[in-house]
């Protein structure tokens, strides 16, 4: 069994991130939820709140062993997947956006440490879920329950109730 290391800031952690988990997962991987800080996106949950909420999405999804939830520290991806001993990080395809975004750092990630990416076309189904436009909407009033697993719908209305 391999293991990578699945890196995001999961603000929430929408069903297209736990559908990338489950099939990283059913690819017979080990694989390490690292949860960033990010402090370059405007976030609404805490780390903690994050962290916690995933280890609790993963044991309710019946993943068990197979996954592991961590605090992605300061400090670059690589050193991290160093630490750990991961074979590779995996990332989420949506579109063509989400390459523009990710081709950079996975060829960044190559050229420091020889770590690859390993890139899964998202489900159709969850294709047009971001974690940004959740927040959006959620914070407009607009229901998110069909985007979310229970746990990250829990923790998003106690972050910020709509009235
Ligand atoms: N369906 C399936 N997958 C999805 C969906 C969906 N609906 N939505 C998002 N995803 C995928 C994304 O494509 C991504 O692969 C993953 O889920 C996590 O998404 P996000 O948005 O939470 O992740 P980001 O973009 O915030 O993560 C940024 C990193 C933590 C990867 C980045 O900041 C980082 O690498 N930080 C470490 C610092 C470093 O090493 N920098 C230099 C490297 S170049």
């Amino acid at each position: 069994m391999s293991t990578v290391v699945l890196p995001g800031s999961f603000d929430p952690f929408t069903l297209g991130h736990l559908d990338l988990t489950r099939r990283a997962v059913a690819l017979g991987h080990h694989v390490i939820i690292a949860v960033s800080h990010n402090p370059s996106k405007k976030g609404l949950l805490d780390l903690e709140t994050r962290t916690s909420t995933i280890g609790a999405v993963a044991r309710a999804d019946g993943l068990g062993d197979a996954v592991e939830v961590r605090t992605l520290p300061a400090g670059l991806l690589v050193d991290f997947c160093r630490e750990v001993g991961a074979d590779a990080v995996v990332r989420g395809l949506r579109s063509q956006l989400d390459l523009a975004y990710e081709e950079p750092m996975a060829r960044m990630n190559q050229h420091l440490a020889g770590t690859d990416t390993v890139f899964l076309l998202t489900d159709s189904t969850y294709s047009h879920i971001s974690s940004s436009l959740v927040r959006e909407v959620h914070s407009l009033g607009g229901d998110v329950s069909d985007m979310l697993p229970p746990a990250s719908l829990d923790a998003l209305r106690a972050a910020a109730p709509v009235s």
